[in-house]
């Protein structure tokens, strides 16, 4: 899954892709990369980032999602029904929801009822103060029985079993070390029997790691995004397609010959 922001502050590549006409250009490339999905946000998730009205949101995404929805499957991150209906009706098939269907109560009926495709991702607060103290006792079983609640929900709103994802959401609400218990355990999340996406591309943990947080966090990505499809998660968020690519397809020749 390509990330595809067409925002003027996302934490790593804000401002690059805000103009419509850059942002179809980039998806483009990402697509020639080899991904597989699309996911267009026109709304910054990064720690600290302010909220954006609806209209505002839909007027960023919308020429984007038509420009590219008849080439590849597209995915739309934004926590507004009204977002996800507007980018489902110009042909996104899939709606990311970091709140999973938390922020507006409207969300899951609306994917329900327009027979999209669902990503709920955990998280513990919100943008704004996310990062301040968060705090778990198990950080893998709050988790876990988080992402099945809001999978319950979705199927009580009507939402077609087979058609719900679900996301630890790295890096939301949770420490260096919350970060990777979670890769270290992801099969557990995994085992919840829906398919898992996660997205640790260039998040700011791995700058920790690394002792140089400013540097490139390609490699660093990389690795964990490795880790984290070893471990069972079966869609990778990236910004950095055509590495993570390279790097997967060799991953993927070792796998086909059996795993452990
Ligand atoms: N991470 C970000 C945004 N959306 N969606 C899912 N399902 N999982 C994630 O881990 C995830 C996500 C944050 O990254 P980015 O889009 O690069 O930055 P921003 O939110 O500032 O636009």
């Amino acid at each position: 899954m390509a990330v595809l922001n067409v925002t003027p502050d996302s934490f790593s590549d804000g401002g690059r892709t805000f103009d419509p006409e850059a942002a179809v250009a980039h998806g483009l490339k990402l697509i020639a990369e080899g991904a597989d999905l699309v996911d267009v946000g026109g709304e910054s998730t990064r720690p600290g980032a302010e909220p954006v009205a609806a209209a505002e949101e839909r007027r960023r995404i919308l020429p984007v999602v038509r420009a590219l929805a008849p080439k590849i499957t597209i995915s739309i991150d934004t926590t507004k029904a009204p977002v996800a209906a507007a980018a489902v009706e110009a042909g996104a098939s899939i709606v990311n929801d970091v709140s999973a269907g938390t922020m507006d109560p409207e969300m899951l009926p609306l994917v329900a009822r327009a027979g999209a495709a669902v990503i709920l991702m955990h998280r513990q607060g919100m943008p704004k103060t996310m990062q301040r103290r968060p705090r778990y006792r198990d950080v893998v079983g709050e988790v876990r029985a988080y992402l099945e609640a809001r999978v319950r929900a979705a199927l009580e709103a009507g939402v077609a079993p087979g058609t719900i994802a679900v996301d630890p959401g790295i890096g939301f609400g949770k420490t260096l070390e919350h970060n990777l218990e979670l890769l270290r355990r992801t099969g557990e999340i995994a085992a919840l029997g829906c398919p898992m996406v996660i997205g640790v591309s260039r998040k700011s943990f791995l700058g920790k790691i690394q002792g140089a947080p400013e540097a490139s966090r390609l490699e660093a990505s990389i690795a964990a995004a490795l880790v984290a499809v070893e471990r069972g998660a079966r869609v990778v968020r990236v910004h950095d397609v055509a590495a993570t690519v390279r790097a997967l397809r060799v991953a993927e020749a070792i796998w086909a010959l059996g795993r452990g």
